[in-house]
């Protein structure tokens, strides 16, 4: 049976487990934690699905490769793009994480044209959409995610005329001067123009692609809006007053749309509500004896501003000695994959920094650095953020930011400061926040204090106004809209294409 939904994901949406008899299975991801259970859940409005991710394997390991696999349990299937070591590395690793995430994050400086394989980038997003094409019905929703598969929808369209394409960034959209430094701008942008609906984010981003649209081809604007309800319209780095929401490319009707993530505020409400999560949080307490606690959490990377972090931290301790074994800061950065060579040193200065600031400050009695390079369990990350006076999120960029929203929940809108960086698409979602600006030492420095000395009525009005934001505009409010949305797109806007030759 072909699918009426298609998703193209990178990341594999299941478990692999053994059993006794050496007999692989294939179960459901159970934690309900991410973006992959949201959208697995659209999979619930239709009878077939089908997932497609890439899976590496060895050349003895691609002799018997299963390209499709049935997950338990399941009304979709997944079909897996084999890739060898040497593609992933050159698709993910190298083009995809040195060449698109600078320019995407608006940091040029760090774009490397030589080692890109465009070629090889080419081969992969053909392969995905060839196998999306294989498994999809006539008049399917093919749903294309991030900036990985960028060429995907184009090769779909010549492929499947008449399939409904959908893409979602993930990462923030540049503006059109830094976007269009890529050397393959006119292909990237030619294929999302292809598309049925292109979503990001917030409507700054969107308003990017569009000019980026409009400087390379001749596009027409159809239709502009207000931006949603919730959103900032002025004011802050990435406000927006109104938003194109469709455009016209040759006969292709392009909708696009600007709406953020949610996440899932149950299910952090419900381990925060686990005895052994609250046996977690009675512990950090106590170990803390009364001192002020800082979260701050997330990847390594460069455009996560966690130099710029650590280094007002060490400001905050040389100016105020009175700190002094009265405040920590807990610090998640995970570490990417191996092999990024781009990130070896932004890890190298996390770990210089964080031990130069100990090794200046430490007592035996205190430490004011907990530092983090491997993921704590996601019951401990919840305890954290509950016992945490302050969650301290300032990338230099994020497409998002699902930390702050996460951190919010934990405190269910009664207490805790929020310290917000205006260049994650979240800060138009919650202006409540303590909105700062990583790139300068003062704004920095200042919004560190203000967390410090904020009463308790001002953070509670604060938080409860983000806590009503963030529950409202949960993960199912952002998916039960795309969903409306694709059902109001009809086959019939694809005007009459001639399927290419395959
Ligand atoms: C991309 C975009 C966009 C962090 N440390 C630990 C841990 N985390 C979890 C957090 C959160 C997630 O990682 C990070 O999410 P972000 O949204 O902050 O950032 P990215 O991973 O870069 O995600 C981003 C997102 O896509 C969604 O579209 O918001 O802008 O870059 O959920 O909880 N989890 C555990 N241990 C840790 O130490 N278990």
């Amino acid at each position: 049976m072909k699918s009426s939904l298609v998703i193209l994901y990178h990341r594999e949406p299941y478990d692999e487990v053994v059993d006794e008899n050496g007999v692989v299975h294939y179960r459901d991801k159970k934690s309900p934690n991410g973006i992959v259970p949201t959208l697995k859940s659209f999979f619930d409005n239709v009878s077939q699905g089908t997932w497609i991710a890439w899976k590496q394997v060895n050349a003895k390991q691609r002799s018997k490769f299963q390209e499709r696999v049935n997950i338990e349990g399941s009304n979709y299937n997944v079909r897996r793009i084999p890739l060898s070591a040497d593609q992933v590395k050159h698709f993910y690793h190298i083009t995809s994480k040195e060449a698109f995430w600078p320019i995407l994050h608006s940091f040029p400086y760090h774009f490397t044209y030589e080692s890109s394989d465009w070629e090889n980038f080419k081969t992969i997003n053909k392969a995905f959409a060839e196998a999306a094409c294989a498994e999809a019905a006539d008049d399917a929703l093919i749903w294309v995610h991030d900036y990985n598969l960028w060429l995907a929808p184009k090769y779909i369209r010549e492929l499947k005329p008449d399939a409904r394409i959908a893409f979602f960034h993930h990462t923030p959209f540049p503006s059109v001067d830094i976007f269009n430094i890529l050397p393959w701008r006119e292909a990237i942008v030619e294929s999302l123009l292809c598309c049925d609906i292109v979503g990001f984010h917030i409507p700054r981003y969107s308003e990017n692609f569009v000019n980026v649209a409009r400087s390379l081809f001749e596009v027409d604007v159809v239709k502009k809006e207000a931006v949603p309800e919730h959103i900032t319209e002025c004011g802050t780095a990435l406000a927006e007053p109104e938003v194109v929401t469709q455009l016209r490319y040759k006969d292709q009707l392009v909708n696009v749309d600007a709406f953020p993530v949610g996440t899932n505020p149950q299910h952090i409400l419900n381990t925060l509500q686990k005895p052994e999560t609250q046996q977690r949080v009675k512990e950090i307490k106590e170990e803390l004896h009364g001192r002020t606690l800082a979260i701050a959490a997330g990847r390594v990377d460069y455009v996560k501003g966690n130099r710029e972090l650590l280094e007002c931290y060490g400001r905050l301790l040389e100016r105020r000695s009175d700190l002094h074994g009265k405040i920590s800061l807990v610090m998640t950065c995970v570490q990417p994959a191996a092999g990024m060579r781009v990130y070896r040193t932004a890890q190298q200065q996390i770990e210089h920094l964080a031990g130069k600031i100990n090794g200046r400050f430490a007592r035996l009695d205190w430490m004011p650095i907990l530092l983090f390079t491997q993921p704590v369990p996601f019951t401990d990350l919840i305890a954290y953020y509950k016992a945490a006076d302050i969650c301290w999120t300032t990338p230099l960029r994020d497409g998002l930011n699902l930390v702050a929203k996460e951190y919010v929940i934990a405190h269910e809108g009664k207490d805790g400061a929020l310290i917000l960086s205006e260049f994650v698409g979240a800060a138009v979602e919650m202006p409540e926040a303590i909105l700062t600006n990583p790139y300068s030492i003062d704004r920095m420095d200042e919004a560190v204090d203000r967390a410090l000395t904020m009463s308790d009525e001002e953070k509670a009005e604060r938080m409860t106004k983000m806590y009503d934001t963030v529950t409202k505009y949960d993960v199912k409010y952002w998916a039960d809209r795309l969903f409306e949305i694709f059902q109001r797109i009809e086959p019939e806007t694809v005007a009459d294409k001639e399927p290419a030759a395959v």
